[in-house]
């Protein structure tokens, strides 16, 4: 059993067509404007919808492979594709559809129903450990019914776990939380037959602790995930951000809190390799998602990123919302050189 991770930021992927690289693939994200390259994949797509920085394609495509071959399926909305081992699935719900009357919370209610299907899926396929979740919703920071729509998520995420007798806190999976301008909710996920090690960072307050001042449900995700499965330890790093304790540091200072997210997410790497000692990851090696609030930032974020991981390291930039509104930046990443081949 393996997994790999590959994009075409730095080299161009396989092209769909290739019948073997197909049969592998159990799905991927695009990231960027779709445009001019709509889905032609025959395998679920997340489609995030934020502008790419400092680069001069409109998108940038990602893909996740297994070492078998995949089947194809859908469920209550749910796109997959799993192998005998690891299942990958994308969800896309309106909210609007679910403001039935009464109901002024329909965010809320489709998170909650969104990771309702995701668990029955799992289940139904006896695939049932939640590796890493990427989570995208529209105007994350925005008051609506007296509470700010992201917390509403969280509301909703959170009693969708206790109402299928899921763990909230412990071993959660690895996720980012992320606002874009429009769209509907999103959700991908990877999810598997084993069970992944969820990695706390030290410097942080692990999230499902956070105190209510951040609202009524902490977030459910672990800092990271580590997966060991045979010849190979990967990573997931969750959206890391300039937080230490549980406090927003660096208010109002980019290139502070990029420096403070990557002291995170080193710490989150000597956190892995005390759990997994064998595995050789390190701050150089991984493959980054890092999203900007504001997209005149992004020069001091990439120079402060630079500086620090080198210029050879694959990171991938966008312009996004983070989920707390004095945050600039967050960080996530991948331990991609861990991975096999795609
Ligand atoms: C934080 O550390 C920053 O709610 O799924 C990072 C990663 C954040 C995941 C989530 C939120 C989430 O609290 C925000």
């Amino acid at each position: 059993m393996s997994l790999a991770f590959c994009s075409d930021l730095r080299r161009p992927l396989p092209a769909a067509g290739d019948a073997f690289d197909e049969k592998r693939v159990l799905g991927g994200a695009l990231v960027g404007d779709p445009s001019a390259s709509r889905s032609p994949w025959p395998w679920p797509v997340q489609a995030v919808l934020a502008p790419v920085l400092g680069d001069t394609r409109d998108s940038v495509q990602e893909r996740w492979t297994a070492d078998g071959e995949c089947q194809a399926g859908e469920f209550k909305g749910i796109a997959f594709r799993r192998s005998r081992d690891i299942l990958f699935g994308v969800i896309e719900l309106d909210e609007h559809a679910f403001s039935a009357a009464g109901e002024t919370r329909s965010l809320q209610a489709a998170t909650e129903e969104a990771y309702r299907r995701i668990f029955q899926l799992l289940a139904a396929q006896d695939l049932p450990h939640l590796w890493r979740v990427w989570n995208y919703l529209a105007d994350i920071n925005r008051d609506t019914n007296g509470l700010e729509r992201y917390r509403q998520f969280n509301i909703g995420r959170y009693d969708a776990f206790v109402a299928f007798d899921r763990a909230a806190t412990g071993n959660v999976p690895a996720a980012c939380t992320i606002g874009l301008r429009q769209g509907r909710l999103s959700v991908a996920f990877i999810a598997g037959r084993l069970a992944a090690r969820p990695v706390e960072n030290p410097r942080q307050v692990s999230a499902y602790y956070y105190p209510a001042e951040y609202g009524p449900r902490s977030p459910t995700f672990s800092r990271a995930v580590l997966l060991t499965l045979p010849g190979q330890a990967s990573l997931f790093i969750s959206g890391t951000a300039s937080i230490v304790g549980h406090r927003t540091v660096h208010p109002g200072d980019v290139a502070g809190q990029s420096r403070e997210a990557l002291a995170n997410v080193e710490a989150l790497i000597v956190e892995a390799k005390r759990l997994s000692p064998a595995a050789a990851f390190t701050l150089a090696g991984l493959a980054y998602r890092v999203y900007v609030r504001h997209a005149a930032d992004y020069p001091v974020v990439r120079d402060v990123l630079a500086e620090r991981l080198g210029e050879a390291a694959e990171v991938l930039f966008v312009q996004a919302d983070i989920c707390r509104h004095d945050l600039l930046v967050e960080i996530e990443a991948i331990a991609s050189t861990a991975l096999g081949s795609c």
